[in-house]
């Protein structure tokens, strides 16, 4: 039987203000057109469906329209599995579930008691195939009770704790389900398993230990045959364990993770044998970064204007000369299919100069790095991971992208 592996596909989410529902589309046609070839019976999404919590119409619209494709009479895919990440609201997730149950779509957005998240899946002639352990992503509060004057250190034991008992649970209820068959027990998570690595703008950004700390390999039993991760966004296995695999977000959530391959991952199963391969995703929007001097990065625009596919670029300044109203420079640059989505300045500044941050003109900023610096202002004793942070980092980022839309309807 084969199953596909996917996660972190951030539907809704804009890159610089740039909307990318284009590009979520062109995946989506593509992923299935890949379960129809390879004849995939079972998907399962681990997490991170939405970018935001309450995402707009548009990325309700891709979700449920792939639904709607993927469990249709002519497709091979027979169940979905969906978990809930930490970017998606559980109970947004949760409130079609039992209209998507009828289509043997099974969401788990808030956690349950972990017997109620493991699924015994049939194959297509109608007897057990699989079971499937529908771990969601776990808040502090599905996983123990705060009490006054817990230190940090014990709310990470506790949840490293809490996390582990959860999963050995629901492996104790995966072997009842199986019964003894052979078939394979199928895990799903979205969380930071220790070992895993992020890469810069990784769209990962609270790495901080708590919520979403670190858990050691061993929280999972050796029972369970593969394990579905999701929430790191490059395609890795855990500790070299074949069997604990990260599927990786489809696309690139920011400039540093553009060079990167992304892919989801196709397993086979026989018995309880599961194999897996990775599965390239195909870009569907060209993202370059552009850094050097001024004259560097002039002849690199122009290379790039010349080009026929559209291209995103990011702009890093890292040149020695001064240079002013860089931004505006850099914009006349752009030709063609060209677009600038962000310029930065790091100027190598003389020995023994450290950069100040009062000497930052407007204009090397994107709105972005403006509105961190207003938050910093506004909320000194918040941390940059904050929930409630978040949460007007994703408002900002919605007003942005209307903005941005107003003005290219205005300008056509
Ligand atoms: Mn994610």
């Amino acid at each position: 039987m084969n199953i596909l592996h996917t996660s972190d596909w951030h539907l809704g989410h804009s890159l610089y203000g740039r909307r990318r529902y284009g590009e979520f589309q062109a995946f989506l046609s593509w992923l299935l057109e890949l379960i129809r070839r390879e004849n995939v019976e079972v998907l399962l999404l681990a997490g991170d469906v939405f970018d935001s919590a309450l995402p707009g119409t548009q990325a309700q619209a891709l979700y449920y329209g792939f639904l709607r494709d993927v469990s249709a009479p002519d497709s091979p895919c027979r169940h979905v599995v969906v978990i809930s990440g930490n970017h998606d609201s559980p109970t947004f997730l949760d409130a079609p579930g039992g209209l998507l149950s009828a289509m043997h779509i099974h969401v788990v957005g808030r956690a349950r008691e972990p017997e109620e998240e493991c699924l015994l899946l049939n194959g297509a002639d109608g007897s057990p195939a699989l079971v499937a352990c529908a771990v969601p992503f776990l808040r502090d509060r599905d996983l123990y009770r705060a009490s006054d004057g817990d230190g940090a250190d014990e709310r990470d034991a506790r949840m490293a704790e809490g996390m582990k008992e959860h999963y050995r649970r629901a492996a104790l209820e995966a072997e009842r389900l199986r019964a003894g068959r052979d078939i394979p027990v199928l895990a799903m998570g979205h969380l930071f398993a220790a070992g895993g690595q992020a890469f810069g703008d990784d769209g990962v950004r609270d790495l901080r230990v708590g919520s979403l700390g670190q858990v050691s390999a061993d929280v999972f039993p050796p029972l369970f045959d593969y394990v579905a991760l999701g929430h790191l966004h490059s395609a890795q296995k855990v500790h070299g364990e074949e069997r604990l695999r990260y599927a990786g977000s489809p696309l690139p959530m920011g400039f540093d993770e553009a060079a990167r391959p992304r892919e989801v991952r196709l397993l086979s199963t026989k018995g309880r044998n599961v194999s897996s391969r990775g599965v390239a995703v195909p870009s569907f929007q060209r993202l370059e970064r552009v850094e050097g001097s001024l004259a560097d990065i002039e002849k690199a625009l122009r290379k790039l204007s010349q080009e026929k596919e559209s291209v995103w670029a990011e702009v890093v300044h890292t040149g020695s000369e001064p240079v002013a109203d860089l931004r505006e420079r850099v914009e006349d640059m752009a030709r063609g299919p060209l677009e600038i989505l962000r310029v930065r300045n790091l100027r190598v500044l003389p020995e023994g100069m450290e950069a100040d941050p009062e000497q930052e003109t407007l204009e090397e900023l994107g709105v972005e790095d403006v509105f961190e610096r207003k938050l910093k202002d506004a909320f000194p004793e918040r941390a940059k991971d904050d929930p409630a942070l978040e949460d007007l980092r994703v408002l900002f980022r919605e007003a942005v992208a209307a903005a941005r839309e107003k003005e290219q309807s205005c300008a056509s």
